[in-house]
């Protein structure tokens, strides 16, 4: 219950915040709207990540506000509570979860996803509500409840959260919700246009040429409603691009009508996969992560992956076939 985490925020001094390794959009801006409304009313807050921030999100200083976990020195205190935003997977925070779980008296999740039917147990007391189309809108909740006024860096945060989560409002799971929360951030949030840009429109000529190579190599099967791709280490680093660089690709895939699911596998080192899952309408994907040890949305799912490509290829090609002819 928001309540619940609103008392227990009263209740502590030293506030924690954190979200999953390489963090998206609605992680970032979740927990620096909290960081930022935590601020406000003289909490001693602050952010921990478990990996650095891509430079995307430069927009919303990230350096000026979060720091950066060090498994060796990093002494973390003994902070009262730990919020950890846009994940209920401990695994996704570790090294630090260890940490939090030896020096912190309480330990809460907030997030949208699905509770993994074989992954680790949300703490007591977490958030998990898998109806919100963003995490930010339960961050916005929170500061409701703590009854902390918006401002423009607080609305720019949690609006960045709504709008990368939902991809622009494309997916915003049948609710008004994420409409409704960002009529009243765009009291404050006075250039929503520069967070969609620097969101959405952040191409350089070489990622649209990595893109467009990319996309070319895509195979189809049955009748175009699967697709897969291969990302070699060896495509992004050619082009001086990062990992964060591939994110866009299998949405881009998706737009394709008749493709109902599609798979990006992208090497990350010899014989090691970052697999990302979509899927449509009535064919939900994340079992087939979670078969892998993965995890996400039902829609939107992940994992990471060891072998041959051409042998996880029609691994999981063949599980997209039998889900096809369930649903
Ligand atoms: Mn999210």
């Amino acid at each position: 219950m928001i309540e619940n985490v609103a008392n227990k925020i009263k209740a502590a001094q030293s506030i924690l915040l954190t979200t999953h390794r390489q963090c998206d959009g609605d992680g970032l801006g979740s927990e620096l709207a909290i960081y930022h409304a935590l601020k406000k009313i003289g909490k001693d807050v602050r952010i921990l990540n478990v990996d650095g921030t891509p430079k995307k999100y430069d927009f919303l200083s990230p350096d000026d506000h979060i720091q950066y976990f060090d498994s060796k020195h990093d002494p973390i205190d003994h902070p009262d509570l730990a919020l950890i935003f846009d994940t209920n997977d401990r695994r996704l925070i570790e090294p630090l979860y260890g940490k939090l779980q030896a020096h912190c008296k309480d330990i809460i999740f907030v997030d949208h996803h699905p509770v993994l039917s074989e992954g680790p147990t949300p703490t007591e007391g977490s958030i998990i509500n898998i109806r919100a189309a963003s995490t930010g809108e339960l961050a916005y909740d929170i500061i409701k409840c703590l009854d902390i006024p918006l401002d423009p860096i607080i609305a720019r945060a949690i609006y960045t959260s709504i709008v990368f989560d939902t991809q622009l409002f494309r997916y915003v799971r049948n609710s008004p919700r994420s409409h409704e929360v960002a009529i009243e951030l765009l009291k404050h949030e006075k250039e929503p246009a520069e967070v969609h840009r620097r969101l959405f429109g952040n191409f350089t000529a070489l990622k649209l040429k990595f893109i467009a190579n990319s996309l070319a190599k895509v195979e189809f099967t049955e009748n175009d409603q699967l697709a897969i791709l291969h990302i070699r280490k060896t495509d992004l680093a050619d082009m001086g691009l990062n990992i964060d660089d591939s994110r866009d690709l299998v949405d881009m895939i998706m737009n394709i009508e008749s493709v109902q699911a599609a798979a990006v596998l992208r090497e990350d080192k010899p014989g090691q996969f970052k697999m990302s899952l979509r899927s449509k309408g009535e064919f939900p994907i994340l079992s087939i992560a979670e078969g892998f040890g993965g995890g996400g949305h039902h829609f939107a799912s992940g994992a990471s992956l060891h072998g041959k490509y051409e042998d996880l290829k029609e691994q999981i090609l063949n599980e997209m076939k039998e889900l096809l002819k369930k649903y």
